[in-house]
């Protein structure tokens, strides 16, 4: 019997710029999650490999349960403006369909280096501009996507190269638990874990990190759990309020969104939280049944069919939700 795998080529020219540059720069979309953060990390250690001089840009904010990939590696540099980008001779975007997803608004492309792009998102990128696009909808991750250039690289899989792109594969795919997990995630796995990457590591540092203000947070956001639309839609609100209640961060809301998702008969997950910027996030989730991506792209966001997310400018996520629940069931219908 033979195996099938769902393996993808890098195009040749996205390999050859990589392979010519001898200064890159890598970025992932603002605010980088874990799939940005160790693809660009497992594509800087093992371009560094070849000699390169190598910088890891960002945009927004570092999360603090990722800063383990950052170890023993250049700190990254934060690039808040695409005009600071005119001394790196190559940008290579990870993670990210379009510029404007690292830096929201920007549409100039000519003020961009010679770039390329390595993602997974639904968006169709940019025909004209990137050099190359390595873009590939049906892998779980841009990890997915990094291990493939990376072999082709033809470096060495040390143990941090490695566990970063687990990290990255881990992420997004709700650590192997999901429906976009594909027999190559797990033909990659293998292989990193063979080179030594530590799966209890990596899963320790990303979700078993819980502090006091965090549960104290969990256990404030749990009150507001609603189940509407005859147990099909869960919702949980995150507030400002709740943050100082709790002494509690940003970073501790992290993968919250798990607990409207785990409620028995969900098809559709909403964790609403404040932003630290004013506004309120709304991530989504959602079974195969239905597109959690058109939901979001009607309120200005994007994302995947099972996982998507937007911004309502709104400060207070209880008024997000409600706009949500006004719209939410001419969406929500199955397909
Ligand atoms: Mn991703």
């Amino acid at each position: 019997m033979s195996l099938a795998y769902d393996r993808v080529e890098p195009p040749l020219a996205a390999l050859s710029a990589l392979t010519e540059a001898k200064r890159v720069l890598i970025m992932g979309h603002e605010n980088p999650d874990g799939d940005s953060l160790g693809s660009s990390m497992a594509l800087a250690r093992a371009l560094s490999q070849l000699g390169k001089d190598v910088t890891v840009g960002y945009q927004g904010r570092l999360y603090h349960h990722l800063l383990f990939l950052l170890e023993d590696a250049p700190a990254p540099v934060a690039l808040t403006r695409p005009e600071d980008l005119v001394n790196y001779p190559l940008l290579v975007l990870v993670d990210c369909p379009h510029p404007n997803r690292v830096w929201p608004g920007f549409e100039d492309l000519s003020l961009l280096p010679p770039w390329l792009i390595i993602d997974h998102h639904p968006t169709q990128p940019p025909q004209v501009g990137p050099l190359a696009v390595f873009h590939h909808p049906g892998a779980s991750s841009t990890g997915e996507l990094a291990f493939q250039v990376i072999e082709k690289l033809g470096v060495i899989w040390e143990r941090n190269l490695a566990e970063a792109l687990l990290a990255a594969i881990m992420s997004d795919t709700g650590f192997f638990s999901q429906s976009n997990v594909t027999a190559e995630s797990f033909r990659q796995a293998s292989v990193l874990v063979a080179a030594g990457a530590r799966c209890d590591f990596v899963v320790n540092r990303i979700k078993r990190n819980w502090t006091g203000p965090r549960v104290k947070l969990l256990r404030l956001a749990l009150a507001t759990l609603e189940v509407t639309l005859s147990g099909h839609l869960a919702s949980m609100l995150l507030s400002q309020a709740m943050l100082e209640e709790a002494g509690a961060t940003l970073d501790d809301m992290e993968g919250f969104v798990e607990y409207p998702r785990s409620m028995a008969g969900t098809e559709v997950a909403a964790l609403f939280r404040v932003d630290g910027h004013g506004h309120t996030r709304v991530s989504l989730r959602s079974s195969l049944n239905f597109s959690v991506r058109e939901i979001a792209e009607y309120f200005g966001g994007g994302g995947h069919h099972q996982a998507a997310a937007y911004t309502d400018l709104t400060r207070e996520p209880a008024e997000a939700r409600e706009r949500f629940m006004a719209r939410a069931k001419r969406f929500l219908s199955p397909r």
